[in-house]
């Protein structure tokens, strides 16, 4: 008020004020701008304490949440050298060559990305990974590479965490420099759940590259490898790691399962090196892949290709680590795992386990035991935070081998039967999910043909119907749009054709395609979108927001309004983000190096007849207050 007091003042308007000192001391207004800052983050806190999270039904008391222990690493110690400085001296191919070598199982670690989409619906925060960030360029150096990117972290650091997915990304490189990153690419679906133009996936690609993507693990939902062209050039363009994939599905080991046999894999495998992979990716996006079915598969692939096998599973059956082990003896050449803590379940085998049962043998990884324990004690208490976000399962289930849901769809697909108020027929709606596989014709169910096959799972249990209805009412059902879109071709074609009776049906008389999606899309006109963006927004936008708008055009207006209001609330730790303060509660927040906020909420005003409320908090000893309307 001060400082408006001074600058609408009829004398300093005039011009009548030597205001000189202000150019030669910026500090001045940082000083506004930090204030500003702080003003935004109570109104969040405020907003957090009357209104909640959205999304969250039973919050936690944050007060009653530990502080996660990060483990003391001897950072005056030089970095030790990892499989990144690895891929700087040799390059891609070089490094296929380099994995081939290896006696040694190599290792993925998916805590960053994978564990925590199966197990906590992608919830995981930036705060929360940068934490523990140095401690496992250190304690994880040994480890072949971290999956840290893509999947669903683009969308829902957006969408429900308020971050930006670049900002994770940016950060987390410059802090673990030494071990490569990874990420998972849904070929022409990019990070998203339709065909995006193919100038737009081209240019994802780089930018990701560029900000510290080093393997791209790709894959194309229905197994149509005409469907990630596009980003495996990009890839191999961009100068970094070009690891395709085949996805698992059905059972090589049940012959009355024989849609999906083991040559469909091999040649699919073979497809892919000849397109270009430096690495393969064996995708078992569901945990399908039984112990026994992976010495077979690995086995036949190794004797097929020429490039590294790296697999990667889920325990939803809880026979994961068999799986890996059975993999590990036909010869695999890198397997993916979580840190205990976050592993198991929908999420990927534990990786401490795998390591002390191959400690001492031919393909023992040669890693920090020690070190990797520390990390998951980490990861032990930070999973608290996100309790609500399990998916509820207790143990492993041998159910997944028949309703294959993908891990990192089941902890989502859970709140989605919730919100549409079927929890009550969640049986249901798993078996329905199978049905609709079958009714599809048994199709690859990965994002987003998996995210199809649960929208029409859902449809029908919501109508009361079977999916042998849909052949005789058909005419009068509006299918989910999602279903349309698949089925005319958008997102590419199924192994075997779409059943041709139910395509009809769905398409109503409209021609399906048959050429892939990016061909009939316009290229996106970047400077256009960038002006749209900019007139929406106010403000002006670099290539990773724009790039973050054309993915999820709706999505980025929201979060980039989030933060103008409430600034960046990243900085916020997780436990007071979610669930927020309790009176009488102190916390400090880190706004930026070295600038710390001590806030400290008094009291929650009553709600005043207009529906707000005042909320009285402590910012660095002064007092401050905030309006906030309850929406109760
Ligand atoms: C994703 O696409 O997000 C997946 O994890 C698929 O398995
Ligand atoms: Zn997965």
């Amino acid at each position: 008020p001060f400082l408006e007091n001074v600058v609408t003042h009829p004398v300093f308007l005039a011009g009548g004020c030597d205001t000189s000192f202000i150019d030669k001391h910026p500090e001045l207004l940082q000083i506004h701008e930090k204030r500003d800052r702080a003003t935004k983050i109570l109104s969040f806190l405020g907003e957090v304490v009357v209104n909640g999270s959205p999304g969250i039904v039973k919050p936690l008391k944050s007060a009653e949440l530990m502080e996660a222990q990060v483990p003391e690493v001897d950072f005056a110690k030089p970095r030790p050298t990892g499989s990144r400085d690895l891929l700087m001296k040799l390059g891609p191919e070089g490094l296929s060559k380099w994995i081939l070598e290896q006696k040694k199982l190599l290792l993925t670690d998916t805590t960053m990305r994978d564990a925590h989409q199966s197990n906590l619906a992608t919830r995981v925060r930036t705060s929360d990974l940068l934490k523990i960030a140095e401690p496992t360029s250190y304690l994880g150096a040994d480890l072949f590479s971290l999956e840290m990117w893509g999947g669903a972290t683009f969308d829902v650091s957006m969408r429900f965490l308020k971050e930006c997915p670049w900002q994770r990304l940016h950060k987390l490189s410059e802090l673990i420099p030494n071990i490569l990153f990874q990420m998972l690419l849904r070929g022409s679906n990019a990070v998203g759940y339709t065909n995006y133009p193919d100038n737009v996936v081209q240019r994802f690609v780089e930018e990701a590259a560029s900000s510290g993507v080093d393997i791209f693990r790709v894959f194309d939902s229905l197994n149509w490898t005409t469907g990630m062209k596009v980003a495996m050039e990009a890839v191999r363009k961009s100068g970094k790691i070009c690891e395709a994939s085949i996805c698992y599905t059905g059972d090589i080991t049940d012959p009355a399962r024989n849609k999906y046999p083991l040559d469909y894999y091999v040649s699919l495998a073979k497809e892919l090196e000849k397109m270009g992979a430096h690495i393969l990716a064996i995708k078992d996006m569901a945990g399908l892949l039984k112990p026994f079915a992976a010495f077979q598969l690995v086995k036949a692939l190794k004797e097929n290709i020429g490039i590294p096998v790296h697999l990667h599973t889920h325990d939803t059956s809880s026979n994961g680590s068999a799986t890996l082990l059975m993999a590990c003896q036909a010869g695999v050449d890198i397997v993916d795992a979580a840190l205990s803590s976050l592993s198991g379940l929908t999420a990927q085998p534990n990786l401490n386990a795998l390591v002390a049962a191959l400690h001492g043998t031919e393909w023992d990884p040669r890693v920090n035991e020690d070190g990797l324990q520390k990390l998951a004690n980490y990861w032990e208490t930070v999973r608290d935070y996100y309790a609500p976000f399990e998916s509820g399962l207790k143990s492993g289930t041998a159910e997944v081998y028949h309703h294959e849901i993908p891990g990192g769809q089941y902890s989502n697909y859970k709140p989605q039967v919730a919100g549409l108020g079927l929890l009550d027929r969640w049986e249901e709606c798993k078996e329905m999910y199978h049905k609709v596989n079958l009714l599809f014709g048994d199709i690859v169910k990965v994002t987003p043909s998996s995210k199809v096959v649960g929208d029409m799972a859902m449809f029908l249990v919501k109508n009361n119907l079977q999916p042998e209805d849909v052949f005789t009412k058909g005419d009068e059902l509006t299918f989910p749009e999602s279903v349309v879109g698949m089925f005319k071709g958008m997102l590419g074609q199924p192994y075997g054709g779409w059943p041709g009776e139910l395509q009809k049906i769905i398409l109503r008389g409209e021609e399906p395609i048959s050429c892939r999606p990016g061909e009939l899309l316009e290229p996106v006109d970047f400077d256009e979108e960038r002006e749209k963006l900019e007139a929406k927004v106010g403000h002006s936008v670099d290539d990773k927001a724009l790039m973050s708008y054309i993915l999820y055009p709706h999505v980025y207006p929201e979060f980039d309004k989030h933060r103008q209001e409430y600034s960046d609330t990243s900085v916020i730790p997780t436990p007071i983000f979610f669930y927020g303060l309790e009176p009488g509660q102190e916390t400090s927040i880190e706004i930026e190096a070295g600038k710390t906020l001590i806030i400290k909420l008094n009291a929650i005003g009553k709600v005043h007849p207009d529906g707000t409320r005042h909320i009285f908090f402590e910012l660095n000893g002064q007092q401050r207050q905030v309006v906030v309307r309850d929406q109760s």
